[in-house]
């Protein structure tokens, strides 16, 4: 059994050295361990310090894609070099290296695809009462679309499984944490929590720039969301939503009809007509969207197919580690 654990980097020179020595060597359950940094277009010697500091594998993007993107890549070349287990782990060893066994654990025993490292959020202090929440608020809303209680859903600290990392698509370039495990759910992919333990604050969080920014780009992500694995849904209710409003409207007008003048209200009627336009419009959206996703589920079963096909043959045994 083969683990691989990956760090996404961008401009991670100053923390890298200290990070990556605090990975294990060894990890119980597991023949070979090894480790791979990903560096998204760095500026600074990222890469050059990476390997200085005993990565084994480096993947250079050239361009800047994000840490979305430089995740999936991350899980592609794992995959490559033949990891069985991935784990990821931020550069700036917020995570207590120490507990990656217990990370892998339940997916060595067979009991997960994807396990996420809660961390002791309440009693982090340094951060704010206003990430907290929103780190609260995005948890319950990935608990409620995965149907299950996770309590630190945008933890990056996690292990995947061969099996799962070939499943996985991840579309939202601002975070994979979220919508990884809304994914999870929808592909069957069991999702396991333990908790873990955080370092002393290195540095200032780079994906958290500012909190408006941080709220506006969560709310994206939620809707994103919510479109991408809930279209149907979505539009069904909000068709129905229209229809019912017309009824009301037209009951009212119907009232109105019999006990008064028997004229009148047509205001009622046109709003009536505009309202179940819309109802029709929604509900046949959703149709769509129930049709679409069927269609998903196959273009996806064959990406998995394919993926492990390839994977299969040995693909990329001597890949240049390089790519733009
Ligand atoms: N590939 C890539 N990684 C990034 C980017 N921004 C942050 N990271 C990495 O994501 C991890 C977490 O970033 P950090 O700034 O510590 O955010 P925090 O999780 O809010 O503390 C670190 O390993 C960073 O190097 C980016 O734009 N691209
Ligand atoms: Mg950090």
């Amino acid at each position: 059994m083969k683990l691989i654990i990956q760090i996404p980097c961008f401009n991670e020179e100053e923390h890298l050295p200290l990070t990556l020595s605090e990975l294990p060597r060894d990890v119980s359950g597991f023949d070979e361990v090894e480790y791979l940094v990903i560096d998204d277009g760095s500026s600074d010697a990222t890469a050059r310090v990476a390997r200085e500091s005993g990565a084994h594998h480096v993947l250079v993007l050239r361009a800047h894609a994000g840490l979305a993107a430089a995740f999936t890549a991350g899980l592609e070349e794992c995959l490559r070099l033949g990891a069985d287990v991935i784990v990821n782990t931020d550069a700036d060893n917020q995570y207590v290296a120490a507990d990656i066994p217990r990370l892998a654990a339940p997916i060595l025993e067979g009991a997960a695809g994807m396990v996420i490292g809660i961390r002791p959020i309440a009693a982090i202090d340094h951060f704010s009462p206003v990430k907290k929440l929103l780190n609260r608020l995005g948890s319950a809303f990935v608990g409620g679309m995965a149907g299950m209680d996770i309590p630190d859903a945008p933890s990056g600290f996690r292990a995947i499984s061969r099996d799962a990392a070939m499943r996985m698509n991840v579309f939202s370039d601002y975070t994979y944490t979220m919508e990884s495990i809304i994914q999870a759910r929808f592909k069957n992919i069991k999702v396991a929590t333990v908790p873990i333990r955080v370092n002393p604050k290195l540095r200032e969080s780079r994906l958290i720039r500012s909190i408006p920014s941080y709220i506006a780009q969560s709310v994206m992500v939620i809707f994103r969301m919510l479109l991408i694995y809930n279209a149907r849904s979505v539009f069904m209710r909000l068709g129905v939503l229209f229809f019912l409003s017309g009824f009301l409207i037209g009951a009212r007008f119907l009232y109105f009809f019999f006990h008064e003048s028997g004229s009148g209200h047509i205001q009622s009627l046109v709003l009536l007509s505009v309202l179940f336009t819309l109802g029709l419009g929604s509900v046949l959206i959703s149709v769509i969207a129930d049709l679409l996703s069927v269609n998903r589920k196959l273009l996806e079963d064959i990406q998995y197919r394919l993926k492990k096909g390839e994977l299969a043959e040995g693909g990329g045994a001597s890949r240049d580690d390089r790519r733009g």
